[in-house]
């Protein structure tokens, strides 16, 4: 196996005897090989296309839903993973019967192959990162890929309420196909990595019309991290179209529902908070879940990454759905567009303990864009009155690396005048400190889960007009981002496709950008990593 897509990767230089995230190498090829079948299918699909024919939306599923399985803690299951790769050689199979020959002539190698379950492994091993031998191309290919599939995942959340951007599947099949072609240059590729950029607003803006047209606009909510009397379920991951269905089988049963790492912002949405079971959030972020799934004591349901490998003590509690998956776990889905049937996680809960106290007291948030919207005039005289020197971008994500503990020093030694803007599990290094507020604005506003960057950028944009600025970087805004995944990969693209310069990411730059790579991120964006508490404060703040 080599695998180098996300922050935790050994070494800084990539996983190859077992994954970090608890990856086993038979797991980490076979994923090669689905995003190598996937990308296969979007030359297909894109052959198609240019030849004036339509592509279905069911196969506009398949591509994200494939991608999204790849991503770091998505999915761990080799069975799941090898009847992905099986479906989709069958529909590609189905698809290039509409192409003339000499169509299929120029497709590449991805596109025609074609192999069953036995072949699998063997052709697993032929087809991972490392079989682009330029580590330029390489590396360009990679980090689109990692765009693509933060792309996909919101793209999917995005079909889980009904919604879905043709233009956004087109060019997210295109891409993957031309991570295949060996004719384009560095130059192409870098092109290509920035109109991934303009596609991931695009997404963003999809997921956030179908969050909000179904469930309103987040506004700010104290959401209750104490615990009841009753049974709970625990729901994490990013899908809210999964917890509304929890919240509506749960509902009279006299068990609890509760939100731990990245479902914590369901509860700023108004349309949730008429469930009087939705309880609170439980806990941090994903990497906490060993010991707070432990002491949950009720069953856990998964909807999307991050999972860790659960421990012998809870992992009959865990369920997961949609694009994740762990061996031995029970795996509950339904058919698109149709109701899951939750009921087995309901009784399960009813016959367990309420879950053990960790923590009380409440957490604000809310602040997606029209919340800040409604506040602007306050948020625009603090800026003119010098009461808010700077905003402080801190979005991103979450890990377990120790050298995180920089951003809870970094959001406690930030000046009293600045404002941490932040999405994302990245918050929970900071989100339970008490760091005040500005004239009844409070100091660190959580605009959402990472996917909800995209009303940051609003938020940016608006005060660029306010202001009437011509470059979204004279505003009085900095970034000091942290990364893990995938997801991060999109949000980073997107904010560089706005135009944003100097971010500053961390913990550690990705080891997938190669020397040459980086080189260009920081000549043309300014990207930087981060340094020391004391130094950042100085370099960002002044
Ligand atoms: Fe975190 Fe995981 Fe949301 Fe990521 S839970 S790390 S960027 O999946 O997607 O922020
Ligand atoms: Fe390693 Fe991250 Fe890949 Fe897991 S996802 S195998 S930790 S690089």
């Amino acid at each position: 196996m080599f695998c180098y897509q996300c922050q935790e990767t050994a070494g800084c230089s990539g996983c190859t005897m077992s994954g970090v995230c608890g990856k086993k190498p038979e797991v980490a090829n076979l994923q090669d090989l689905l995003v190598y079948v996937t990308k296969g299918l979007s030359a297909v699909t894109t052959a198609l296309r240019n030849d004036g024919k339509e592509v279905s939306e069911n196969i506009n599923h398949l591509v994200s839903v494939n991608l999204f399985t790849t991503i770091t803690n998505a999915n761990f299951d080799y069975y799941a993973i090898s009847e992905k790769i099986r479906e989709t050689i069958f529909v590609k199979e189905q698809l290039l019967g509409e192409l003339s020959e000499d169509v299929k002539a120029n497709l590449p190698e991805a596109a025609l192959w074609t192999g069953t379950e036995d072949e699998f492994d063997a052709k697993a091993k032929t087809v991972g990162i490392l079989s682009t031998e330029n580590e330029d191309i390489r590396s360009l290919r990679e980090l689109i890929t990692y765009g693509l599939k933060g792309l996909a995942a919101y793209s999917k959340h995005a079909n889980a309420l009904i919604r879905d951007n043709e233009e956004v599947d087109a060019f997210l099949q295109k891409a993957l196909a031309d991570t295949l072609d060996d004719s384009l240059s560095v130059d192409d590729l870098v092109a290509l990595t920035l109109e991934a950029g303009k596609y991931g607003v695009a997404g963003m803006a999809l997921l956030d019309e179908a969050n909000t047209a179904a469930y309103g606009n987040p506004e700010i909510t104290q959401v209750n991290i104490g615990v009841r009397n009753n049974p709970g379920i625990l729901i994490s991951g990013h899908d809210l179209k999964d917890l509304e269905m929890l919240l509506e089988q749960t509902k009279g049963t006299g068990v609890d529902v509760y939100t731990h790492s990245e479902m914590l912002p369901a509860h700023y949405y108004p349309f949730f908070k008429k469930y009087d079971n939705f309880a609170g959030n439980y806990g941090n972020a994903w990497w906490k879940q060993k010991e707070e799934f432990a002491s949950f004591n009720g069953p856990i349901l998964m909807t999307t990454n991050c999972i860790v490998p659960p421990a012998d003590s809870y992992k009959d509690r865990m369920f997961t759905t949609g694009a994740c998956g762990y061996p031995g776990c029970k795996h509950i889905d339904s058919e698109y567009g149709q109701t899951k049937d939750f009921s087995e996680i309901i009784e399960m809960a009813k016959k367990c303990d309420a879950p053990t106290e960790i923590e009380t007291g409440t957490i604000t948030g809310g602040f997606a864009h029209e919340q800040v919207f409604a506040l602007a005039d306050t948020v625009v005289d603090a800026v003119k009155s010098g009461a808010i020197k700077k905003f402080v971008v801190m979005a991103g994500c979450d890990g377990r690396s120790k050298s995180r503990s920089y951003y809870s020093e970094f959001a406690q030694a930030l000046p009293k005048d600045t404002v941490i803007l932040t999405a994302g599990c990245a918050k929970y290094k900071y989100n339970k400190l008490d760091l005040g507020d500005i004239g009844g604005i409070p100091r660190v506003l959580d605009a959402g889960q990472c996917n909800d960057s995209y009303s940051l950028a609003l938020i940016a944009l608006k005060l660029k007009e306010v202001f009437e600025l011509d470059d979204v970087n004279d505003l009085p805004i900095v970034y000091n981002i942290s990364w893990y995944e995938q997801k991060a990969v999109i949000v980073l693209l997107a904010l560089l496709y706005l135009g944003v310069k100097n971010i500053h990411l961390g913990p550690t730059l990705p080891a997938f950008l190669s020397p040459n790579v980086a080189n260009v991120l920081v000549e043309n964006f300014g990207i930087a990593g981060i340094t020391t508490v004391e130094d950042d404060i100085k370099t960002l703040i002044g």
